[in-house]
């Protein structure tokens, strides 16, 4: 069976799932786009030979052509098409965030829990990378003790001058806030921001370099480097220091120039499985909602703790009987 797939949203990352999905993913077609800039869905379109270019995202969910949905617009548009197609009961691969706010991210739980079945996938990508599975096998192994502090570092070669503090935030820093989760098994409950001397590279907005502490359930102390204008590459780091030993990403060699070549495995790999899971007619065996709407209200203590300076709590509501 081919998975027929729409995209809605097909700019930097969208088209490059297009060309996943068309070129790399096998069992999955692209049947149906939409942008907002409806020149750049008509181009899409014609390089890959998708047959619909649609005026909406509403109307590629409708679309009885399209099996599944892929939503890579642009974040506070995520939420209106994620419900969309929960409503339509197809399954939806949403790229990070799930939704901008805690409340929209609720939005979505209430949804799924009245579907009374899981229906979304959130692009938290880290999870599928090979280096960063290592990792967590490490840990989960047991053999170096339990885990108690972590180092990372999320530097990207450089951001437009539009970026903000917040944005650097909800976009960059939320993928150590699920990987933080997700290798270490378990929620954040504290966050706190500080912003030490300013790189001449970043616009007066952004608090560049930036440093994210988490502290988790148990008592495991997060570092987050955020660098967001390095110029010498995409650089992503993590070791996780337990009890007699540590575990840690390799370094990069060479240091790859941008995410969509250090994470290209791990997109590819992503997608097989989502697509997979689609055919199968399983419920999506990556990251759910609950995920995305933990990592958004983790995002929005962030936010909060950068502005007040001071240790933030973050206060999930109790997970729902489907995500347990
Ligand atoms: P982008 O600005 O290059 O592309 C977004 C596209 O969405 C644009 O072409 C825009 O015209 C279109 N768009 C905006 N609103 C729309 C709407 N209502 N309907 C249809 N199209 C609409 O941004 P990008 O870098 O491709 O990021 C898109 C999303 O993917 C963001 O949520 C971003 O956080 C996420 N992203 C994830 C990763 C990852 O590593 N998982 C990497 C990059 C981006
Ligand atoms: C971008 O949106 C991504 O999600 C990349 O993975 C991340 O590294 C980058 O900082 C974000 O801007």
């Amino acid at each position: 069976m081919t998975v027929r797939v729409g995209v809605i949203g097909v700019g930097l990352i969208g088209e490059d799932h297009v060309r996943r999905l068309s070129t790399v993913v096998d069992g999955a077609a692209v049947a149906a786009v939409t942008d907002v800039d409806a020149g750049r869905a008509e181009a899409v379109a014609k390089q890959y030979g998708v047959a619909a270019v649609h005026a909406s995202g509403e109307e590629v969910i409708a679309d009885p052509a399209v099996d599944a949905v892929v939503v890579a617009s642009w974040g506070p548009t995520h939420e209106q098409y994620v419900l969309a197609g929960i409503a339509a009961g197809k399954a939806v691969f949403c790229e990070k965030p799930l939704a901008t706010t805690a409340e929209a991210s609720e939005r979505v739980l209430a949804a799924e829990t009245a579907a009374g079945r899981r229906l979304v996938q959130v692009g938290f990508m880290r999870r599928y990378d090979s280096a960063y599975r290592d990792v967590r096998a490490a840990v989960a192994a047991g053999s170096i003790g339990v885990p108690l502090l972590a180092h990372m570092a999320h530097r990207n070669p450089s951001v437009p001058p539009t970026v903000t503090s917040e944005d650097a935030i909800n976009d960059s820093a939320v993928h150590e806030i699920d990987v933080t989760r997700w290798l270490l098994g378990e929620e954040i409950t504290s966050v706190l921001v500080l912003g030490p001397r300013r790189s001449s590279h970043a616009s007066p907005i952004l608090q560049d370099p930036m440093v994210v502490m988490f502290r988790t359930a148990s008592g495991v102390l997060v570092d987050d480097e955020l660098g967001l204008n390095v110029r010498y590459g995409y650089d992503i780091r993590c070791e996780i220091v337990c009890e007699t030993g540590q575990a840690r990403l390799p370094a990069g060699d060479p240091v790859p120039p941008d995410w969509r070549v250090r994470f290209s495995d791990a997109y590819d790999t992503e997608f097989r499985a989502w697509i997979a899971d689609v055919a199968a007619g399983r419920e999506p065996g990556g990251p759910s909602a609950w995920d995305g709407y933990a990592a958004t209200v983790v995002a929005g203590a962030c936010v909060e703790a950068l502005h007040s300076g001071a240790w933030t709590e973050v206060e999930l509501r109790e997970r729902p009987a489907l995500y347990r």
